[in-house]
């Protein structure tokens, strides 16, 4: 395999024996690198080239969801909807729903979703008595309110290099291994400086945040290539039974939880080869890191805020002291499986 376990021992005696997963020895890396390749090995499927006849055949009844999080992403959020609507809803029956979650959007996005074939719904108007919040998270969350499908599949709005063939990449695990629950894409990103590259490694905040601190704190899930993938496929009774974070910790959440609580052979990987999106500010990514980070914290006992928002302080040289501070959404919703009907 390419990925390479989780290093030097120092890095081993910080894992300490977490609640489900400290079967691990002190002081050797043996255990741990091995589980970490071992499950790469046994786990990592190739989804760029699906029979999706076949994968219509072993829906075997069950329904397919797919939710799109959306928030101002009008340029894009068309050829994504159109594109699943016409390979996957029309020519092929594998997808059931096809649902985008608008959050506050300022522009055009329902309507041009709406447009393409998706049914729309704003994430403030899903149970209104259940308040409402900005965030990927929570958009993900409320959709559990208004889509039915056992099976569920997340892709973002805000694509520019991809292939209907993700849907059914990640729905072959799934559909096909009743052991797994979660399953995550991954990808070579496309260079956003008009050369066409691919990079093998993920983007700035998994690089630099996420795949951190799965090797000091889940080495087990060294081997994730893309722990933030917007792209993933997950049981309903498995996302319905755990807490989500409202903002971009919605993924990192779901990993971890999905491992802490059903064990490694509960998650799968799929190839799907290549992707590209919009890039966003570093500052941007900045609120995003610490939302990853807390959520993380809280997942594996480490010293956490606890609280349900921060802010962020960043320097802006024409700002005076204390600088522009940004607030970083913290909450949690609950489990959706225990929140009281309608
Ligand atoms: N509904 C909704 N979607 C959101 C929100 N924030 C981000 N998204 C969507 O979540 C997906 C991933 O967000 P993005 O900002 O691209 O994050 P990145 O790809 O991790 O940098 C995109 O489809 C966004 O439109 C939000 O507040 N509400
Ligand atoms: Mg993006």
């Amino acid at each position: 395999m390419q990925t390479r376990g989780p290093g030097p021992a120092c890095l081993h005696i910080v894992t300490g024996e977490g609640p489900a997963h400290g079967r691990q020895g002190h002081g050797t890396m043996v255990g741990v690198d091995g589980r970490a390749q071992a499950w790469f090995e046994r786990a990592t499927s190739d989804g760029r080239d699906n029979d999706v006849a076949a994968l219509v055949a072993a829906k075997r009844g069950r329904r397919v969801s797919v939710v799109i999080p959306a928030r101002n992403e009008e340029p894009t959020i068309g050829a994504i909807v159109a594109g699943i609507h016409d390979d996957l809803v029309r020519a092929h029956p594998l997808v059931d729903e096809l649902v985008v979650i608008d959050s506050d959007s300022t522009d055009a996005t329902s309507q041009v979703a709406a447009d393409a074939g998706a049914r729309v719904h704003s994430a403030r108007s899903i149970r209104p008595d259940l308040d409402g919040y900005p965030g990927k998270g929570e958009a993900i969350w409320k959709s559990l309110f208004v889509t039915t499908g056992e099976l569920m599949v997340c892709i973002d709005a805000d694509l520019t290099g991809w292939g209907t063939h993700f849907v059914p990449g990640l729905l072959g695990p799934l559909l096909n291994d009743e052991r797994v629950r979660h399953v995550k894409g991954f990808y070579d990103r496309v260079l956003d400086d008009g050369s066409g590259l691919h990079a093998p490694q993920g983007g700035r905040v998994t690089e630099l945040v996420a795949r951190p601190l799965l090797n000091l704190w889940r080495p087990e899930l060294a081997a994730v290539v893309q722990p933030l993938a917007g792209e993933w496929a997950v049981r309903r009774d498995t996302l319905s039974a755990l807490p989500v974070p409202t903002g971009y910790g919605v993924e990192i959440a779901l990993l971890l939880d999905v491992h802490a609580r059903w064990g490694l052979d509960a998650l799968a990987q799929v190839d799907l080869g290549a992707r590209a999106h919009s890039h966003q500010a570093v500052h941007d990514l900045g609120v995003m890191a610490t939302e990853i980070i807390e959520v993380a914290a809280r997942r594996v006992g480490a010293p956490s805020s606890g609280a349900e928002d921060a802010t962020l302080w960043q320097y802006v040289r024409a700002a005076a002291p204390p600088w522009r501070g940004r607030d970083v959404p913290l909450r949690e919703r609950p489990p959706a499986a225990g929140v009281a009907v309608a």
